[in-house]
Order: C-alpha cells, then sequence, then structure tokens
C-alpha cells in the first residue's frame, strides 16, 4: 500500500508497537494521543447486534427483470424486459446469535435490496413460505420463547427446549409453520440452494390505479437442497461457518449463484375465492393453485469488501417499496412496517443510518429531513420547510393506493390454523415424513415439562393422528386421538424431494494416499469438470502424497478437521497399502462411515477394501467403483440413496 499510515484525522504516523513512555520502563504518558486514538476506536467497534436475524452473510449482485409487468405494476424496474438494477442479498439463521452456527435447525432470512433509480425496493423475506404468527403483537412473545431461556442464558440457536415448545403448543397458528421448521427446508445444504418467499400478500398498483395482489417466491438455479440432520449437527463442529464460506468461495470461484424472482398474482375476486384469508402470513397459495410466473433473476456475482461496512451494517426496511408496489393489510406486516426503523436506529445509533454507503439510495434522493447524529450531507440552501416560496416544490411520487380499511378493532385470528399444516405434511415423501418425525422427536424430547409435551402431542394428532402417533411412538407416549380433517389438496411443490435437483455447485471429496492409483484420480477430475464440479483433495497429511507415477500430489485439506460432511459425494484414491493404514485412522474409517451413514455416493477402486470393510460399507447403487464409473459418480452428486437409510429397515423401530 502506497498511503501511509495516519490517524483518523490524517496525520502521517508511523506503524506503532509500543506506547509513549517516561524511559523504558516508565509509566505510560498521557500526552501520548496515537494510543489514546487507538484503544478509544477499538473499545467502541461493536454494535448491538440484530436482535433476531443477527448471523449472516451477504453478497452484492445484480437483479435483471426478464418479463415486463407494466399490466400490473408501474414500477419503473418492470416495465421493460432486460432493466438492471444492484442488488446487496442478507442471508440468516433466526434464532442464534452473531457467534453461533451456520448449519442449526433454523429458518433463513433472505433478504434482498434492490439500488433501483426509484429508490431502495427491500424484499426482506425468510426461506420458508409462511409464518409462525399472525399479528406482529405476538412478535416478541415469539422470539423470547424460540431465544435463549431467560434465567439460565441458553440454549444457544436452537427451539428444542421448554420454552418455545411451551409457546407453539398454546398457538395453534403455529402448526403449519412448525412443521416447515421441523422439516429439511431447516437444514439447507447450501445458502444457494434454498427458495426464498417475500411470505406476505403484497400489492401490484398499475398505471390506471387497478391492484392486484401478489405473492414473491425466489427459486434458485441450483435446485433445492437439504443436509441430513446428522451432518448438520457434525458441520457445527467440523465448520461452524459452513455456508459462509460455502457462499463465500462460490462466488470468488466464479461459480456464481443465482435465483429467479416469480410472482404469484391474483385479482381482489381471485383472493376473496381462496380457501383462506390472503391476509394471513400463515396461508402459502399453493403453486398448483396460482403457478409462478417468473419476472427476473438475480445473480450474486460480488463478496463484500468488509463483513461489517457491508452484512453487519445494511439495514433492510420492509416498508422499502417502489412506487406500483402497496402492502397489503396483513397484520404482521402492518406491525413490521415500523418494527425494522425502530431496529436500525437502535444499532446504527442515528436516524441518519440510511447515508451508510451499503443503505444508500444509488438514486438522487431529497427531502427537507434535516440535520441529526451524524449527518454526513450537506444540502445547500436556507429552505428545509414547506410550503414554501423560496425553493421549488419536491414532485409527489408515491401516492398510496386506497387499502381496505374497515372499524377500528382487535379481531380474532384468521380462521382454520390446521388444514395447511395438513397439505404440508402429505404433501412430503415418506423420507421427508420420517425427517420430520425425528426432529419432532428430537425436539419434544428436549422438553422437560410432560404437560407441553402432552398438549404437543396432541397439537399434531389434530393435524394428523399418524404424525401425532408417530411422535408420541418416538417419545413413548400414549398415542393422542383426534377428529380427522377432510382431506387436503396436495401440493408435490412443497416436497424437497418431490424433484431431483441439479449438480452443479456441488462438490466431491476425494481421499487420497500413497501410492494411488493416477488413472482413478484423473477419471473423478475428468468426470467434475464434465458436470462443473468442484473437487477437493483430501490427504492425510498436508503436504501430499506420491501417486502410483511417483508424482507429488498436494491437497487442498488435511484429513483430521475435514470429514466428509463437507462434501456431496466422495471417492477414495487409494493404494492397497494405502488403505489398510487409512484403516487403522479413526479420521479416515470415520470419513468414509459417514459418507455411507449419510446415504452419499461414494466411489472407490478394488484396493480400498480394507478401508471399506472397516467403515462398514456394504455394495448398494450409490456405491461406485473406479475409474469405470466415475460419470455415474458426478451424476449422482446432489442425490442421497434413501433406501440405503437404516431407520426404514431397523426391525427395532418398526
Ligand atoms: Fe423480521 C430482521 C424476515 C417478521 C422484526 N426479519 C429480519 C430479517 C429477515 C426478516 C430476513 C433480517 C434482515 C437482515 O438480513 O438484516 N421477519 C422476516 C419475515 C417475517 C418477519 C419473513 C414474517 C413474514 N420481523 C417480523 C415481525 C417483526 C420483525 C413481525 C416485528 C414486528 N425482523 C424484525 C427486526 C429485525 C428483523 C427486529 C432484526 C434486525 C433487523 O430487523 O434489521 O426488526
Amino acid at each position: 500500500m502506497d498511503t501511509p499510515f495516519t490517524t483518523d484525522h490524517g496525520r502521517p504516523i508511523p506503524t506503532l508497537h509500543s506506547s509513549l513512555r517516561a524511559g523504558a520502563r516508565g509509566p505510560v504518558l498521557m500526552e501520548d494521543f496515537l494510543l489514546r486514538e487507538k484503544l478509544f476506536h477499538f473499545d467502541h467497534e461493536r454494535i448491538p447486534e440484530r436482535i433476531v436475524h443477527a448471523r449472516g452473510t451477504g453478497a452484492h449482485g445484480v437483479f435483471e427483470c426478464v418479463r415486463a409487468i407494466p399490466e400490473l405494476t408501474s414500477a419503473g424496474l418492470f416495465q421493460k424486459a432486460g432493466t438492471q438494477v444492484p442488488v446487496f442479498a442478507r442471508f440468516s439463521t433466526v434464532a442464534g446469535s452473531q457467534g453461533s452456527k451456520d448449519t442449526a435447525r433454523d429458518v433463513r432470512g433472505f433478504a434482498v435490496k434492490f439500488y433501483t433509480d426509484q429508490g431502495n425496493w427491500d424484499l426482506v423475506g425468510n426461506n420458508m413460505p409462511v409464518f409462525f404468527i399472525q399479528d406482529a403483537m405476538k412478535f416478541p412473545d415469539l422470539v423470547h420463547a424460540v431465544k435463549p431461556e431467560a434465567d439460565r442464558g441458553f440454549p444457544q440457536a436452537s427451539s428444542a427446549h421448554d420454552t418455545f415448545w411451551d409457546f407453539i403448543s398454546l398457538m395453534p397458528e403455529s402448526l403449519h409453520m412448525i412443521l416447515w421448521v421441523m422439516s429439511d427446508r431447516a437444514l439447507p445444504r447450501s445458502l444457494r440452494m434454498m427458495e426464498g418467499f417475500g411470505v406476505h400478500a403484497f400489492r401490484l398498483i398499475n398505471a390506471a390505479g387497478e391492484a392486484h395482489f401478489v405473492k414473491f417466491l425466489w427459486k434458485p438455479h441450483l435446485g433445492l437442497q437439504s443436509h441430513l440432520w446428522d451432518e448438520a449437527v457434525k458441520l457445527a463442529g467440523a465448520d461452524p461457518d459452513f455456508h459462509r464460506r460455502d457462499l463465500w468461495e462460490a462466488i470468488e470461484t466464479g461459480d456464481f449463484p443465482a435465483w429467479d424472482l416469480a410472482i404469484q398474482v391474483l385479482t381482489e375476486a381471485e383472493a376473496a375465492a381462496l380457501p383462506f384469508d390472503i391476509l394471513d402470513p400463515t396461508k402459502l397459495i399453493p403453486e398448483e393453485l396460482v403457478a409462478p410466473i417468473t419476472i427476473g433473476t438475480m445473480t450474486l456475482n460480488r463478496n463484500p469488501d468488509n463483513h461489517f461496512a457491508e452484512v453487519e451494517q445494511v439495514a433492510f426496511l420492509p416498508s422499502n417499496l417502489l412506487p406500483g408496489m402497496d402492502f397489503s393489510d396483513d397484520p404482521l406486516l402492518q406491525g413490521r412496517l415500523f418494527s425494522y426503523l425502530d431496529t436500525q436506529k437502535s444499532r446504527l445509533g442515528t436516524a441518519n443510518f440510511a447515508q451508510t454507503p451499503i443503505n444508500a439510495p444509488r438514486c438522487p434522493m431529497r427531502n427537507f429531513h434535516a440535520d441529526g447524529m451524524m449527518q454526513m450531507g450537506r444540502p445547500k440552501g436556507r429552505v428545509t420547510y414547506e410550503p414554501n416560496s423560496l425553493a421549488p416544490e419536491p414532485e409527489p411520487v408515491f401516492p398510496t393506493q386506497p387499502g381496505a380499511t374497515g372499524s377500528k378493532q382487535r379481531p380474532r385470528p384468521f380462521a382454520d390454523p390446521l388444514s395447511q399444516a395438513l397439505m404440508f405434511w402429505r404433501s412430503q415423501s415418506l423420507t421427508e415424513q420420517d425427517h420430520i418425525v425425528a426432529a419432532l422427536v428430537f425436539e419434544l424430547g428436549k422438553v422437560t415439562l410432560a404437560a407441553v409435551r402432552l398438549r404437543m402431542l396432541d397439537c399434531l394428532a389434530r393435524i394428523d393422528e399418524t404424525l401425532g402417533g408417530r411422535v408420541a411412538e418416538g417419545l413413548g407416549a400414549a398415542a393422542p386421538t383426534a377428529a380427522a380433517l377432510p382431506p387436503p389438496l396436495l401440493s408435490p411443490q412443497l416436497s424437497i424431494l418431490f424433484r431431483v435437483p441439479p449438480v452443479k455447485g456441488r462438490v466431491i471429496g476425494v481421499l487420497v494416499s500413497d501410492g494411488a492409483p493416477d488413472a482413478e484420480l484423473t477419471a473423478v477430475l475428468e468426470a467434475a469438470e464434465v458436470e462443473g464440479l468442484a473437487v477437493k483433495i483430501i490427504a492425510p497429511r498436508i503436504g501430499g502424497v506420491d501417486l502410483a507415477s511417483g508424482q507429488r500430489l498436494v491437497p487442498d485439506l488435511q484429513l483430521d478437521g475435514s470429514p466428509s460432511v463437507l462434501f456431496d459425494a466422495v471417492a477414495l484414491v487409494v493404494s492397497e497399502q494405502g488403505a489398510r493404514l487409512l484403516a487403522q485412522d479413526k479420521a479416515a474409517v470415520d470419513f468414509v462411515a459417514d459418507a455411507f451413514a449419510h446415504l452419499k455416493a461414494l466411489a472407490h477402486g478394488p484396493q480400498a477394501a480394507a478401508l471399506l470393510a472397516r467403515a462398514g460399507v456394504r455394495p448398494d447403487d450409490f456405491i461406485l467403483s473406479l475409474p469405470a464409473e466415475a460419470g455415474r459418480l458426478a451424476a449422482r452428486v446432489s442425490q442421497r440413496h434413501w433406501p440405503r437409510n437404516l431407520t426404514q429397515t431397523n426391525p427395532e423401530r418398526t
């Protein structure tokens, strides 16, 4: 760097290693303003973390409108296909604090700031299409219930505890969301492989003033994929930063993640004909009822320069809509409209937070808001009031559309909390149902209050007796009974396993040893290249191994600390002697045994036999031989071999 070090005020200074003292061993002098400035700044480095969604990561990118919708909205962004605007996206977990793990079972925040020439549009959504509660009045209660318990300060980043389930068991409206959170959606394989949802109904207004209800959906180009619970737990230890590293590395290597933005559009009459209230954020509109229309694509192509300045200071406001968009009267959304402004002031310390570079609009901004702490602008002129006769009036640009207003009241919750929970449950594959049951058994097993557990079992049985019965069995409790609900609409789109995801963006982990056959390694590398997959080479020592040809191979990772949960599929490229040695190495045996237990595709040469035997690997369709089946390994990298799942055949469980 050419720029010399300076004080915060610009005075050049040398690099400082010691403070100014009265003699070599004497006290530090008060005169040492350089020490004072350095410590002063350090002492003030922290700001309050977000009260929810504290742990996040983000990236810059571009959004392109791919389909103009002037018939629906007058927003400039959607007038012409091909219009591009910069975006910043932040993904987060909800419950954990900033230093918690990435792979917690949790909802993921999916917030996008679009910097348009009509101001910022913030689409502040989640990776699930519904929410726990219907009214913002209950939000502080929900968050208090899931956060560490007030007296003991734990558990961190986990809903598996008494207060959460106590609250949930008393809130039937939360049951639909609970099934989502207990499903594999709460364990995304990658932030790049999850959907996003605006959750609420919004309104789009066209130039003629006509309004439509709209729901926003993000569809990942890499498809949907999830971790197994066991992987998520192990990853929390092996790499608590798994998701942020995955996103960072994908962008660094030019493998830019992308999502389509789609809308589900309804006229007010169509919305009124839905079997539930469109203003109810605990209900989704099945894609089978209203097909999503793709209107744009977001590509994330640049990592932040500075995590604090960008990811930490970005301030989303659901109230940031474009002209041609409007809120609905969803009471949860209405509450969010003022909560976020409060939180930004509390975190960023000043009403001028919108002037920070990550938050500032990229278009001209003009109003008569004046002064305040940390005012960065220097508005010119003597007029800061209206009406005035000394400076031109600003044009009104954001006419608010009339909503459906009614008389003042505190109404009862939206009706029917159960039928969409049943739709979600019945639309899952058997494997996914197993996972939901296992998650509920795990979480409720952590609940120490028997009355809460029973109340929760009762709630589950009211959704579906089989669901309630299976969870009761897992807990060793009596099966609750309840009246059956009418059969629901089935929505296969709600199942992750309904679709086979593409293979792009996945990683093969190749465990190598000294004397490993070059041809096997080449076969894996070539197959990965054909499919556009990343490969990580793992060796017992970071210094490398000598292949059979004598060529030195320096790995990406050392075996200790690189368990197979980090990869989507694995290959064992080892010599016979290497396999025998690795069979004595716990990390290597766990590497193979975990890949097998996590139902992954595994390819190996004939020399790997000793290691396979030690790890308990049995042949099946996803155990492939090298070099011949390297292509099949690459083709199966985004899938799991569910029939291998022991829980389905374990006689103790059936
Ligand atoms: Fe919220 C943050 C998403 C309901 C109050 N929320 C926050 C973030 C996301 C969401 C993605 C993190 C933004 C970021 O990355 O900086 N929140 C949602 C969704 C909701 C929802 C999808 C329901 C559909 N939230 C909700 C309600 C309230 C809040 C009902 C309060 C009335 N949310 C907040 C907050 C946060 C926040 C306390 C914490 C940090 C922040 O706003 O900037 O104000």
